[in-house]
């Protein structure tokens, strides 16, 4: 696989993130090693130009973190001078930067070794597919630190783990392992240590082969279907159906299995 030069919109990322295009995929790292990707300001707003500025062409994002940990986290060194106004201001910039990344344009899948903790398990949550190493530990220390989750963790997260265990997590300081979160329907990859980042590859390649209105209906229609009535739920699955079926994309595709010059689906 070739590997193209940065994107110039990229070059006005934060030194904690490094941004990198191969192909048509993209791949973010967030690379403050020294401080275990805590996340400040400049970073969680690093994120956001990234997922905003994407090149064109672009169908898939990979997320990972440089050095021994995926992300520690909220940056505590920055909460000592915050009032309670800021407080909800600095969250409320959290869930944009998050939801501009989980309701962009394309779907983001994150690599996650060592600690994937408070904010940075908010952040993983906020991806559409997570591939764990067997190092990668999962833990919400916010109820020891005195604080509580900013980053949309009480909405996103319960809907993976379930609220009692996020509760658990939380009052108890618990930490699951990679294993454990895995079994748990956190992350729908587990991989030996050191090969988070070509598996993470690899499922951005395949789902970058898929039809981009497909993609954009399972982004943004799925989560919302599934949250609905059932009867709204299958009006609005007809509609997008009948949405993507009617794409030229769509009509090329299923020509190409009817003549034989598509892939079966094979088991993995
Ligand atoms: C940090 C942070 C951080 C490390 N903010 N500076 N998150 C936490 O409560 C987790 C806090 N961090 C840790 O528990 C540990 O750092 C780790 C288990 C992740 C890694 O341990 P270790 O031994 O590899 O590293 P370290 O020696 O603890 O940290 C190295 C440096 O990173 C050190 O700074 P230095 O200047 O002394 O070298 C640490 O202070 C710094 N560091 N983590 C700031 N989080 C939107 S709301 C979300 C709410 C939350 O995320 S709460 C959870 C916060």
């Amino acid at each position: 696989m070739t590997k193209e030069p940065k994107d110039i919109t990229w070059q006005r990322l934060p030194p904690s993130l490094s941004a990198e295009r191969r192909g048509d995929i993209a791949l973010l790292r967030l690379s403050r090693p020294e401080k275990r990707n805590a996340l400040d300001d400049t970073t969680v707003l690093g994120i956001e130009t990234f997922v905003m500025s994407l090149p064109a062409g672009i169908k898939a994002i990979v997320i990972h973190g440089a050095g021994e940990h995926f992300s520690a986290g909220l940056d505590l060194s920055e909460l000592s001078h915050r009032g309670v106004a800021e407080g909800v201001e600095h969250s409320r910039m959290w869930h944009r930067v998050f939801d501009r990344l989980q309701f962009g344009k394309v779907p983001v899948i994150a690599v996650l070794h060592g600690a994937v903790v408070g904010g940075g398990l908010e952040l993983a949550a906020a991806c559409h597919l997570r591939v764990a190493e067997r190092s990668a530990y999962y833990a919400l220390p916010e109820g020891s630190r005195g604080i509580y989750v900013g980053g949309g963790g009480s909405v996103r997260l319960p809907r993976l783990i379930g609220v009692a265990r996020m509760m658990d997590m939380m009052l108890t300081g618990r930490t699951y392992g990679a294993e454990e979160g895995q079994n748990m329907g956190l992350t729908h990859y587990l991989v030996e240590a050191g090969a988070g980042l070509s598996k993470g590859i690899e499922l951005a390649e395949r789902v970058a082969a898929n039809a981009p209105l497909t993609n954009f209906a399972i982004m943004h229609a799925l989560p919302r279907i599934a949250e609905s009535d059932p009867a709204g739920g299958y009006l609005m699955e007809a509609l997008v159906s009948a949405i993507a079926q009617g794409d030229e994309e769509a009509k090329s595709r299923l020509k190409d299995f009817l003549e034989k010059r598509a892939p079966k689906t094979l088991r993995n």
